[in-house]
């Protein structure tokens, strides 16, 4: 094609192929070393993988940034334009998703033999629009201009059956055995994606499964003559993989989801079992190749899938197949909240997966069998620890059945495993305390430092070499550099280009105007009411308040930016109250003369990978304030603190290792401690002391309830009022005075930038911990006990 016909699309397509076809041999290579070697591997199973963009990271996996820019400035064309139309997979809700991605970077920069093992969806999380400052979601048609970075390979095709029933029958030596009558199937196509580790060589495979009618059904339905009830079995099929569920919490036990978790997983284990291992391989072996990581609960069904290879189609008896799989799967649970945890109904498992579920059955007995010996005449545990439940109707709890089959069990963070073997699963902790262990989160250096913030890269670079994209905790040796002027003032300069990089952004993205001399103070997250986005506005509207009663003189008010992102569950109505509260405030603040652009909130929609790139760098102060006990770990606290931004946090989730290392001097704690939150709960929390007690509040409560922010429609968001009045689940008045005083601090701290910017550098300095390199580490010598697999570059 002519270059003057090309369109910029065209153009990132022409590159993106360039730079997979550079790959290509590495790809190859990778998997030949690893055939020839025969060594363990780790399978990542996760419903979601949060990528972001590939151009960028894969020219900078294989260094040819530099030559692409040339190149392509000699044929008069801007890679920076490039970059920006390439659209974001977003195959993932929010935190668990984006922590896959990073795992698999760093396993793939670590040298790991592993593979990831997902859904492709069709369309990913949905793209978010404000119509009157109300969330509307519009589908992502994420693949409509064609996605360069997948390799289909319809060839390698599997089939996954569900439905129908199960018959005894008996076995060659006359052993009742059952078997599984499968009503219906579909076939699973797997989609490769490249996972290139950075400038190693190595070339890992994540492999997304898309869902397809099987060629036998078409075929039945075809020579019946039946067309439409063939097109309409291929559309049926291709449902399973079509869309991502945005419910991040509270999940709803649909049916499509259970086919999901079935599918992909079914897809995966058939795959590593025929595919991937040998020809004729003694499955006896098999923790010998290969960990399964299960990615929270959502892929636990592979566990009886397992055993129902190994018994029904191998021919095993249970204990062996039990012992098998007891060592080849592990588990880490991402949540604290106990409505989060998933369950099955038994009665949609029947239906749908009738094998399994009599599997199931028979762990929990032998599982029971355990209970009762261990605690002779304990019946209440036994109840409690019952892979099913009971009540409100008969379900499988999926992170029972996890803990129960997996060689281990961690958390994401110190706390949130302390808080699982204390609380959600002490009963199991107790029983097998050596099966539980912390696993901290980590990100990605490479894309959330190196590639979101080239100044700073550059800065650390010139100061200690360039070893520390892939040895974060080298950012150590720019400790004693917090107290060099020279060095702090040319920090400042970058933190400075970078706002102004992110207004560019905002203004060309959503005409949103950033004013660059002022403080970026950012809370971006999922919406929830446990992370409190409320406690964040009340903040807002009590300084508001206060400057409109004259009570604090505008000019005492330091200029802030309030950034926020964050998307709804469609089904979550408060959530979504919550976004049009934002909005409303939003616009009241903005559009007042009186706050002389000094109190400015942006809420651009669609918060993504994309933007939290340009965003994250910009900030210098990060919003982590969950009430404690509920953040299992978070991650963007993380990336947030890696970029030179300040934390207030609440004692919660890894908030309270970035404390510890960072220094409380560099760090605003505020807020009751999980202990304390457990104590004032259960003595019976009354938020509306709280208001009667509290002026502040109250003036900025009542302030929201007086339609101020909805001209003058005083109902509008009397919900969420009555909500904090009656209920506040979530502490929000109890730490709103604590909260004020923190970012009080803030301020004062804020004013004397010399040593703010010093403890931005310490923040940097001492956070290489976080580096998701170091939590596979963490991973391989307490879970997976696999070894790096190094690739010859020079071929
Ligand atoms: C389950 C069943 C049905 C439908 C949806 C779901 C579902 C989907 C996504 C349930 C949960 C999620 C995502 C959870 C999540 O992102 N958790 C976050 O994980 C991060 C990585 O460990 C932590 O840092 C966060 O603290 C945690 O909230």
């Amino acid at each position: 094609m002519d270059l003057l016909q090309a369109s910029v699309n065209d153009k990132y397509l022409a590159l993106a192929r360039t730079v997979r076809h550079y790959l290509m041999t590495r790809w190859l290579e990778t998997e030949r070393r690893q055939t020839e070697l025969q060594s363990k591997a780790v399978a990542y199973l996760s419903a979601e993988f949060l990528l972001g963009r590939q151009l960028d990271n894969s020219l900078l996996a294989t260094d040819l940034e530099e030559i692409a820019a040339e190149s392509l400035q000699g044929l008069g064309i801007e890679l920076d334009e490039l970059r920006t139309v390439e659209v974001e997979p977003g195959l993932g809700n929010g935190g668990l998703g984006r922590l896959a991605a990073c795992f698999i970077d760093s396993l793939a920069t670590l040298d790991v033999p592993s593979i990831g093992y997902g859904i492709r969806y069709e369309y990913g999380i949905f793209k978010q629009t404000f119509v009157d400052g109300r969330q509307v979601e519009q589908p992502d048609n994420w693949l409509e201009l064609g996605s360069p970075w997948e390799f289909p390979h319809p060839e390698a095709a599997v089939t996954v059956n569900f439905g129908g029933h199960t018959e005894k029958t008996a076995d060659d030596d006359g052993r009742e055995v059952s078997r599984w009558v499968p009503g219906w199937s579909v076939e699973g196509v797997p989609y490769n994606y490249m996972v290139p580790g950075y400038q190693n060589g190595r070339v890992n495979t994540l492999r997304l499964w898309s869902a397809r009618a099987t060629k036998a059904f078409d075929l039945q339905i075809f020579n019946a003559g039946d067309y439409t009830e063939a097109v309409r079995a291929q559309t049926f099929a291709e449902n399973i993989s079509k869309v991502l569920y945005p419910e991040d919490s509270t999940p709803q036990g649909k049916e499509l989801r259970l086919q999901q978790q079935y599918f992909f997983v079914a897809c995966s284990l058939r795959n590593f079992i025929e595919d991937v291992l040998p020809a004729g391989y003694d499955l006896h072996k098999l923790p010998e190749r290969i960990t399964f990581q299960l990615n929270d609960t959502h892929p636990v069904i592979a566990i009886p899938e397992l055993m129902r290879i190994l018994i029904d189609e191998r021919g095993w008896n249970w204990d062996e197949a039990w012992d098998v799989t007891n060592q080849v799967f592990a588990y880490t649970c991402h949540t604290l909240l106990p409505e989060a945890l998933e369950v099955w109904p038994t009665s949609l498992l029947e239906k749908l997966l009738p094998r399994h579920l009599e599997i199931i059955y028979r762990i929990n007995k032998d599982f029971l069998a355990r209970v009762r010996e261990t605690y002779p005449g304990d019946e209440m545990r036994a109840r409690h620890m019952s892979i099913i439940a009971e009540s409100p109707e008969r379900a499988v709890r999926m992170a029972y059945l996890a803990t129960v089959t997996g060689s281990k069990v961690n958390g994401v963070a110190a706390l949130h495993s302390q808080l699982l073997r204390d609380k959600v699963l002490k009963d199991f902790s107790d029983m097998e305390p050596e099966k539980f262990t912390n696993v901290t989160n980590g990100v990605t250096p490479r894309r959330f430092v190196r590639l979101a913030n080239p100044g700073l890269s550059g800065l650390i670079t010139e100061a200690i070499g360039d070893g520390w994209v892939t040895d974060l905790d080298r950012l150590s040796e720019l400790e004693p550099l917090a107290d060099d002027s020279g060095f702090l003032s040319r920090f400042r300069e970058v933190k400075a280009a970078n706002k102004a990089r992110f207004a560019d952004v905002m203004e060309a993205r959503d005409g949103i105007r950033v004013d660059t001399g002022t403080m970026v103070d950012a809370m971006v997250k999922r919406l929830h009411e446990y992370k409190r986005q409320m406690l964040k506005v009340l903040h807002i509207v009590s300084l508001y308040e206060q400057v409109k009663s004259g009570a604090l003189p505008i000019e005492k008010v330091t200029p802030r930016t309030f950034v926020f992102g964050a998307k709804a569950a469609p089904g979550y109505r408060m959530a979504k109250e919550i976004i049009a509260l934002i909005n409303a405030v939003g616009r009241t603040v903005n559009d007042d003369p009186a706050m002389q652009g000094r109190l400015t909130i942006v809420f651009p929609p669609n918060y993504n990978v994309t933007l939290a790139e340009k965003l994250i760098p910009a900030a210098d102060l990060s919003e982590q304030i969950s009430v404690a006990g509920k953040e299992a770990s978070g991650t963007g606290n993380m990336k947030f603190a890696l970029n030179g931004a300040l934390t207030i946090g609440t004692d919660d989730g890894a908030n309270v290792e970035i404390r510890e290392l960072v220094g409380d001097e560099n760090f605003f704690l505020f807020g009751m401690s999980e202990p304390e939150v457990e104590r004032v709960v259960s003595a019976g929390y009354e938020p509306a002391s709280f208001y009667d007690k509290n002026a502040a509040l109250r003036r900025a409560l009542d302030l929201i309830a007086s339609g101020a922010f909805s001209d003058g429609r005083r109902g509008e968001f009397e919900p969420i009022v009555a909500n904090l009045l009656e209920q506040d689940r979530f502490l929000v008045l109890a730490d709103f005075q604590s909260y004020m005083d923190a970012q009080a601090r803030v301020d004062t701290a804020y004013a004397d930038q010399d040593a703010w910017t010093r403890s931005a550098v310490l923040n940097v300095a001492r956070t290489g911990f976080f580096s998701s390199d170091r939590s596979m580490r963490d991973y391989l010598d307490r879970i997976w006990h696999a070894e790096p697999v190094s690739i010859d570059v020079s071929s």
